[in-house]
């Protein structure tokens, strides 16, 4: 891996994406052998399904939840919820490897004080997009959201504070690491559709954790 000249910026590298938003490529890595037996557990307890839109179609993307709070959408809306309305049942635990992950990687980024409650799991097969959107369901925008990219490479559209503004593509691989708040927090973002492949880990998937602070300020953590 470190010899390959073609392999962009090397593991362990930092690339700011705004004033306050950072990539920090493989970050997660290291973590991955604790990581994803967790998530694996999470995915069992609660597995993933792909949610109605409030208009009633079943969004391309399958989502899953851990943490106090989870996000779910349905014909209601979308909002945080502490339980599946589909099942009924309180959202996993957040593991420790994964919390510890998100606040580490907040900190490196410059956000210390970083308590998420919530982490959204989002999986894309082959082919699944995300369309350019903002997160502002967050009751306390002071708070980052930590994105760990998983599996499956995925180009990431990073726009501006307007849909129409400019995005700019950035080029996420497994173990990759985004931390977005401060004056960046509200920007438009998305995720372009998902080349075919297998990961040697994941398989045919990328899988996508977001780390967020979904209940009010100064509230209990996850
Ligand atoms: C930039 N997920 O779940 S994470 C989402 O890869 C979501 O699954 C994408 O957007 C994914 O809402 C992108 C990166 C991300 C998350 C929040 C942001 C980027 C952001 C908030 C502000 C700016
Ligand atoms: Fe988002």
């Amino acid at each position: 891996m470190s010899g390959d000249l073609f392999a962009g910026i090397a593991a362990g590298s930092r690339l700011q994406l705004g004033d306050q938003a950072w990539l920090l490529h493989g970050f997660a890595l290291a973590a991955a052998d604790a990581l994803l037996p967790a998530l694996k557990d999470v995915i069992q307890a609660a597995p993933f399904r792909h949610m109605c839109t409030p208009g009633g179609r079943a969004m391309s993307v399958a989502t899953t939840s851990c943490g106090t709070l989870g996000w779910v959408s349905d014909r209601g809306g979308y909002r945080y919820a502490r339980h599946d309305p589909a099942s009924g049942r309180d959202w996993p635990t957040m593991p420790a490897p994964m919390r510890e992950l998100a606040t580490a990687a907040a900190a490196a980024a410059g956000f210390p004080d970083f308590r998420p409650d919530a982490c959204l799991i989002n999986r894309y097969r082959p082919g699944t997009r995300l369309s350019l959107h903002q997160d502002r369901d967050e009751p306390d925008l002071g708070q980052p959201i930590v994105s760990v990219s998983l599996g499956l490479p995925a180009t990431f559209l990073f726009g501006g504070m307007a849909r129409s503004d400019r995005a700019v593509r950035v080029p996420l691989d497994h173990g990759d690491v985004v931390v977005w708040g401060g004056v960046d927090r509200l920007r438009f973002h998305g995720v372009l559709p998902v080349a075919p492949g297998v990961h040697p880990q994941l398989g045919a998937q990328r899988i996508n954790l977001t780390f967020r602070r979904a209940g009010p300020a100064g509230g209990t953590t996850a």
